[in-house]
């Protein structure tokens, strides 16, 4: 399927960068074969992980807890030798080894955006701006010894080279080590048509079935998930050599799911592509609707997701005023491709728009919560996932 001409999804830009702003056609398709959904072009590393990388795990406060009780799981499930070593692959701010760097455990975080990689090191995490590969793996194995657990959350579907990846846990596991990741989940963005969670930084959208192929190739296995509701709908994967670890029913429960879903079958794609055309028409028309009755509309959460919403349904200034976001990089800014405003919460807060549309809908929880004071003041809430509605 293709969502046509797209910018950098976090190419957050100046009024004076707009005229070299750099697109490329935003295209996913299945292979029938192995069973992955996939982006068909890609667009070079450097342009997306580098100095000016723009999201920080932190800004949650709900995701800083998911990841501490994630370290807690860690520690008591997998560190279970004595002076364990922990290595994450796109460590990001350190909020997940921050736990380890307390606790004085031997930890080594991997991230190529050197700014975020900064704050990390600014928090005592251990941290190496690099991408991982097995060359990568080999060289941390020889420097630190084999590690007891690789993780990584929200990054393995970042990653082109998946071989590598796998390679370097067979490098750098020890034969007891586990490599256990999460990412989005292919099931739910099929279920809740959550198709903005493709653009150019995730390369994949998994599934236990074309993981599992993935692995057996390296005499690696999937031998447990576990279903997250973190980021729209996320899994859980423990990935371990080949026997060495008793294989949780839950991955049998997985299949079947899988299958009764026909996350296997084309047609299953066919249909979601209609389902996406149906709420981006949906979404626009709604906009269009409100903005003819002299509403404000402000979008809340400039994040990763909305740039392939703005641009796929064609969300303009003229529809929305401005984004709030609480990052500062972002603020003063512009969102890719569409040039929206980004501004900080305070903007948000001083006068309320009539509707806000929820970018961040991955956050619901926590962003409502704290926002009691919009809804009295009689703002309306605008969600498009798993259907475009004005929340009442
Ligand atoms: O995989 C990825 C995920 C984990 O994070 C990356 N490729 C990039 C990023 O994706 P995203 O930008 O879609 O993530 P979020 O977490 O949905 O972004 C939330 C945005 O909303 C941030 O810019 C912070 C902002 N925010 C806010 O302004 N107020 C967030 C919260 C919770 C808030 O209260």
């Amino acid at each position: 399927m293709s969502f046509g001409r797209m910018p950098i999804a976090n190419g957050f830009l100046t009024r004076e960068q707009f005229a070299t702003e750099y697109f490329f056609d935003l295209q996913v398709g299945f292979c029938e074969s192995c069973g992955m959904v996939q982006l068909t072009e890609r667009v070079d590393r450097e342009r997306l992980f580098n100095e000016t990388y723009p999201f920080f795990t932190s800004t949650s406060s709900r995701m800083v807890k998911h990841f501490t009780e994630f370290a807690d799981e860690i520690r008591t499930r997998h560190l279970t030798s004595s002076d364990p070593l922990v290595v994450e692959i796109g460590s990001n701010d350190g909020t997940l080894l921050s736990s380890f760097a307390k606790a004085g455990q031997r930890h080594l975080g991997i991230e190529p955006s050197s700014n975020v990689a900064e704050e990390a090191r600014r928090r005592g995490v251990q941290t190496l701006c690099a991408f991982f590969d097995e060359s990568l793996a080999k060289r941390i194995a020889s420097e630190h010894g084999p590690a007891d657990v690789l993780v990584g959350a929200n990054v393995m579907c970042h990653i082109p080279d998946l071989h590598a990846v796998a390679k370097g846990a067979r490098v750098l596991l020890k034969p007891e080590g586990v490599l256990v990741f999460e990412d989005p989940y292919l099931g739910e963005i099929v279920q809740k048509v959550s198709y903005d969670q493709i653009y150019d930084e995730h390369v994949f959208y998994f599934s236990l079935g074309s993981l599992s192929r993935l692995f057996e190739q390296y005499d690696l296995e999937v031998y447990d998930v576990r279903p997250l509701e973190e980021h729209g709908g996320s899994m859980r994967y423990y990935v371990g050599r080949k026997g060495r670890h008793a294989v949780s029913s839950a991955v049998e429960d997985l299949r079947a799911h899988e299958r009764a879903l026909g996350l296997h079958r084309r047609d299953t794609y066919e249909t979601l592509r209609t389902r996406i055309e149906r709420s981006r028409d949906a979404l626009k028309d709604l906009l269009v609707r409100l903005r003819k009755e002299g509403k404000r509309i402000v979008g809340y959460g400039a994040t990763s997701k909305s740039t392939t919403v703005t641009n796929y349904c064609g969300i303009t200034p003229d529809l929305v005023e401005f984004v709030s976001d609480t990052t500062p990089i972002k603020q003063g800014k512009y969102t890719p491709g569409v040039h929206i405003p980004v501004r900080p919460h305070g903007e948000f807060s001083a006068r309320y728009p009539d509707c806000a549309l929820l970018f961040a809908w991955n956050h619901a929880g926590e962003i409502m919560a704290k926002e009691p004071q919009f809804r009295a003041a009689g703002g309306r809430w605008i969600v498009y996932v798993p259907q475009v509605q004005i929340l009442s």
